[in-house]
């Protein structure tokens, strides 16, 4: 089977040999040196410009890169009799874990206030909250956001989560649907976003969500700049409802120099670093992948397209 490649990252040469190590039986070709688009069956991709997918009419399979997909349903994008499937990678799912905790941390243990006080060399104790006093909530319960959950709520966090679907994690708090949305607010000082961009997410992170959080709340988002709503993030910093956040993504990427979030004092800004996926068993996923499909067998985590068509969809 020929396998078409587009990965703009600095590391695509490992991810090629990671996946011709791994899936030898498969004819891995870089997108410019495909010659034959017709005879593609599958493609691993980042983010590929439209006029890829478009030439491979073929394809059995899209195997994104990464755990979020959104940009393959953007209108023109994806060859619709070809399924997505997308990476869910516990090593992925582990590292974003660790993000969430970090920026839980900078905020609950004032490093950012330390750092402050280092610059102007001020030796002052300032008090904090103790896990077991700081709510953590998590939008989206899918792979990561019920490894971050799981995570906090071994430290001592009293973590909530939300979700389209009710769902069940031990210890956790478990919120789904609109209906639940305001109380699941209510008790968050911290908001974590880890959902899938889709039609009924984007935008979610917006006035009416920080009104309805506790005052002082700080907002995290590690899924995709287009959930938030930046303008409406600045205007709640500024007048004091949100006490700060954690981006790592925004809906511009690179952040533009010129961006105000570069210069808020009570934003930390991270380059869309929170789980970035790895070639090791970001190969192995995408290999079997490639081999079910060949078998005539529905492969694993593919994605329902149902979730990214413009009506409300995916909370997970
Ligand atoms: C992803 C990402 O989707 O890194 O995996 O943004």
């Amino acid at each position: 089977m020929q396998v078409a490649f587009h990965c703009p990252w600095p590391n695509a040469a490992t991810w090629l040999a990671a996946l011709r190590a791994r899936g030898s039986e498969f004819t891995f070709v870089p997108w410019p040196e495909v010659r034959d688009p017709e005879a593609i069956e599958a493609a691993v991709v980042w983010r590929p410009p439209a006029a890829i997918l478009q030439q491979l009419r073929n394809l059995r399979v899209i195997c994104a890169m990464g755990a979020g997909v959104d940009y393959l349903f953007r209108a023109g994008m994806t060859p619709p009799q070809a399924p997505v499937v997308r990476l869910v990678d516990p090593v992925m799912n582990e590292r974003m874990a660790s993000y969430v905790l970090a920026a839980v941390l900078y905020h609950q243990r004032q490093l950012g206030r330390y750092r402050e006080q280092q610059r102007a060399g001020v030796w002052r104790q300032v008090a904090h909250r103790g896990a077991a006093d700081v709510r953590v909530g998590i939008m989206g319960l899918g792979p990561m956001g019920r490894t971050s959950a799981e995570l906090l709520r071994r430290i001592g966090y009293d973590v909530a989560g939300w979700s389209r679907q009710p769902r069940s994690i031990a210890g956790v708090r478990c919120f789904a649907g609109r209906d639940q949305f305001a109380e699941f607010l209510g008790r968050s000082d911290f908001l974590v976003c880890l959902l899938p961009l889709t039609p009924a997410t984007s935008g979610i992170l917006n006035r009416t969500t920080f009104d309805a959080l506790p005052e002082g709340a700080v907002v995290i988002n590690a899924a995709r700049g287009d959930h938030l709503v930046e303008a409406d993030l600045l205007a709640a910093l500024d007048r004091g409802r949100l006490a700060g956040a954690v981006l790592d993504v925004f809906s511009v990427e690179p952040l533009p120099k010129d961006h105000p979030l570069w210069r808020h004092p009570d934003v930390l800004i991270t380059p869309h670093v929170a789980s970035l996926s790895n070639p090791g068993t970001g190969a192995a996923q995408i290999v079997a992948t490639l081999r079910a499909v060949q078998a005539g067998e529905q492969p694993a985590h593919v994605v329902d397209p149902a979730d990214y068509a413009p009506a409300p969809g995916s909370c997970d």
